[in-house]
């Protein structure tokens, strides 16, 4: 073992392809960072006709990110030109499309590609695609995303609504609004935007509430001219900046929610003084107090949600759907609230992962096996038994606690320290069964401490229950990412 992590530290002049599959941040990201490494031999494989994962399948009215624009930006490609502390969908998608186009991505990638499996046979990781290309790789990296594949609600009925009726992430921009009765399932972050970008527009809206939520009020200014121009001018002010809202984000937030109490409280108070000053109504204020603590679910950050509901247009239905019908959606009290527009804003299936890709690893055995009982990674980027290949932000990455963009940029940084052992004197590299079942077991253990088991249903958890999500500090994620430990890994001459 010892002679195999030595020489295969030796030297990195083996050449070796790699895939990256999608073509988001991840993605995108990961062939920058491999052709910096010295990495030629790269191929970006996207299903899409186009770059961007999540921002390019969200287009819906109002659509901008939770996390400060100046923080959601790569740490080596800061923005300057934000229009606002939270920018909008467009603003950031044109981002990812800026930096790919700088960094000369688009000839790596290939697009209306997508892989349907990928089996690791002769130490190489042989991919196809839907339309039968294939490809061979020394590596995979997967770069999927997890707010991919859109859950749809099992309400009966959904399919003989008469009018438009669409998913968030899939908005029929055909559809009009003007002057239109507008139903939306779901209080998420997303039914959150869509409705103040909407009620103006609409003859009325309906917003059907299972679960009300925890809102935090961050403002969301414009930046001035002079402002930009001064981040433009300096390259040290724009740094300042992303480092002033990181830091506000791992010691505040994330500290919060894996435990910290005092944050916790702090933030709680915030959000009941949010509601408590926003709302009027004594009735509409109750219907909107969650019941649970704030941040169990993904903590919604919004100033125009309580303006936007208490409009006289604006309607919060909270008796249970029981079906939907041609005209519009029946609730539990017997009322037919008739639509025109129904939007599904009823979230994402967030424990696919690289799924529905057929993975098959050594001797046979597929993810779906593997996963039967949990999806459990080593240190959320590699998997006992599927030697060369990588996730970025897969099983148990921080996401619930701060910048994705930080997250796959550490665990990027970590995955390339392992192909490195590729192009030394190591054809294959996969972490032990025992240090990802000890891994695992630790992530459980420390589940407890967190806000997220605290008692809400939230699409976090899995189907045991258990969060996908990381149990400790910013710190530790950092540290644990800083370079792999060889002796948890199997390595093979
Ligand atoms: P979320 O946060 O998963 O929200 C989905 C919403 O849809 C939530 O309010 C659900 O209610 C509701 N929902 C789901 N299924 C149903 C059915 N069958 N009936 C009624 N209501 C339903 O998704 P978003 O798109 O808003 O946000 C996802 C993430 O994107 C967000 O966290 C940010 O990180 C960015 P529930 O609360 O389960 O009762």
């Amino acid at each position: 073992m010892q002679g195999v992590e030595e020489r295969a530290k030796e030297s990195v002049g083996r050449p070796v392809r790699v895939a990256v599959i999608g073509a988001g941040m991840s993605g995108i990201l990961s062939a920058i960072k491999l052709r910096e490494r010295g990495i030629e031999d790269i191929v970006v494989y996207e299903k899409a006709s186009s770059l961007g994962g999540t921002w390019r399948d969200n287009t819906y009215p109002g659509l901008s990110c939770d996390v400060p624009s100046h923080v959601y930006a790569y740490s080596f490609e800061l923005n300057p030109d934000w229009s606002r502390r939270f920018s909008s969908g467009s603003e950031i998608r044109a981002y990812f499309e800026r930096v790919a186009r700088k960094y000369d991505v688009e000839r790596h990638i290939r697009f209306d590609t997508e892989i349907i499996r990928a089996v690791y046979r002769g130490g190489r990781w042989h991919l196809t695609a839907r339309d039968g290309r294939d490809d061979a790789v020394d590596a995979v990296i997967f770069a999927t995303g997890v707010l991919h594949h859109p859950a749809y609600p099992d309400i009966e009925g959904l399919q003989s609504f008469a009018g438009d009726c669409f998913h968030s992430a899939r908005w029929n921009h055909e559809a009009p609004l003007e002057g239109r009765r507008v139903g939306i399932i779901g209080t998420g972050s997303t039914a959150v935007q869509i409705l103040p970008a909407i009620v103006d527009q609409v003859a009325k809206v309906s917003l059907f509430q299972r679960t009300p939520q925890w809102i935090l009020s961050m403002g969301n200014p414009s930046y001035a001219p002079e402002e930009i121009a001064a981040f433009r001018a300096s390259p040290e002010r724009l740094r300042q900046s992303y480092d002033h809202w990181a830091d506000r984000f791992i010691n505040t937030f994330a500290r919060a929610v894996v435990g910290d109490e005092h944050e916790m409280r702090r933030i709680e108070a915030a959000c009941r003084q949010n509601l408590e000053e926003s709302v009027r109504d004594p009735e509409l204020k109750r219907k909107l107090t969650p019941n649970y603590k704030a941040a169990c679910k993904r903590l919604i950050m919004s100033d125009t949600f309580y303006p936007a509901i208490q409009k006289p247009n604006a309607e919060l239905v909270t008796d249970a759907i029981t079906r939907i019908e041609r005209g519009g959606v029946r609730t539990a009290d017997g009322a037919l609230h008739e639509l025109d527009v129904l939007v599904l804003a009823t979230g994402f299936d967030g424990h696919a992962f690289m799924r529905p890709i057929e993975i098959v690893g050594e001797g046979g055995r597929t993810l779906d096996q593997a996963w039967a009982n949990a999806n459990e990674a080593y240190r959320s980027v590699a998997l006992p038994g599927f030697p060369n290949l990588f996730t970025l932000v897969g099983p148990n990455s921080p996401i619930g606690n701060f910048s994705v963009i930080m997250i796959s940029e550490l665990q990027l940084g970590y995955v390339l320290q392992l192909i490195d052992l590729l192009r030394g004197g190591c054809r294959a590299v996969a972490p032990r069964q025992d240090a990802t079942d000890r891994f695992n077991r630790a992530i459980r253990d420390a589940m407890g401490g967190t806000v997220w088991v605290s008692g809400c249903r939230s699409w976090y958890l899995d189907r045991n229950g258990n969060p996908a999500l990381w149990p400790w500090s910013f710190e530790r994620f950092r540290q644990e990412m800083q370079a792999p430990d060889l002796s948890e890994f199997e390595l093979v001459a």
